[in-house]
């Protein structure tokens, strides 16, 4: 059976391509959501993406990650630096949860230097644009041992 994995977007990434394309360029949610389908295809893992702006709805699909999905790979968003609720859920649920973020929020603001999802996630990559996605779900399939298929 492939290992299933919940690909989690929070606030604002859905206006990704549509605005602001000097900061975070021209590829959609969409984009990213087919190259995540294609990426996993080749990892023999299958993948749920998901996009919200609701604080509450993002960890209402965490709860909702367990006994369905192996994995999580979850862009917070802004929540990153914010939610205590995010870190709570993620410590709740027994699944790994690989941080993302599309631009190295380590060499922007000191705001976005501290993140709440870091000391409950399995690792971080950040910094790559829209091809952390792929490089995410690679290092999930090498943690659980997925085979292609
Ligand atoms: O780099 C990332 O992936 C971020 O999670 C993106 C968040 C930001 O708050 C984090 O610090 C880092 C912002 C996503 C907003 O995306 C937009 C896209 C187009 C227009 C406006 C916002």
């Amino acid at each position: 059976m492939a290992h299933s994995i919940l690909i989690l977007n929070g606030p604002n990434l859905n206006l990704l391509g549509r605005r602001q394309p000097e900061v975070y360029g021209t590829t959609t949610l969409g984009d990213i959501e087919a190259l995540c389908h294609d990426s996993a295809a080749t990892l023999g893992l299958s993948v749920e993406f998901v996009q919200s702006n609701s604080e509450g709805a993002l960890v209402d699909a965490l709860h909702g990650a367990l006994g369905i999905h192996h994995g999580v790979i979850l862009n917070a968003g802004a929540y990153t630096h914010t939610s205590i609720a995010l870190m709570d859920a993620i410590s709740g649920i027994d699944l790994p949860v690989i941080e993302l973020h599309l631009s190295n929020i380590h060499a922007r603001e000191a705001f976005r230097h501290r993140s709440f999802v870091a000391p409950v996630a399995l690792g971080q990559i950040c910094g790559f644009g829209a091809d952390g996605y792929p490089l995410a779900l690679r290092a999930m399939a090498a943690h659980l041992g997925a085979t292609p298929a």
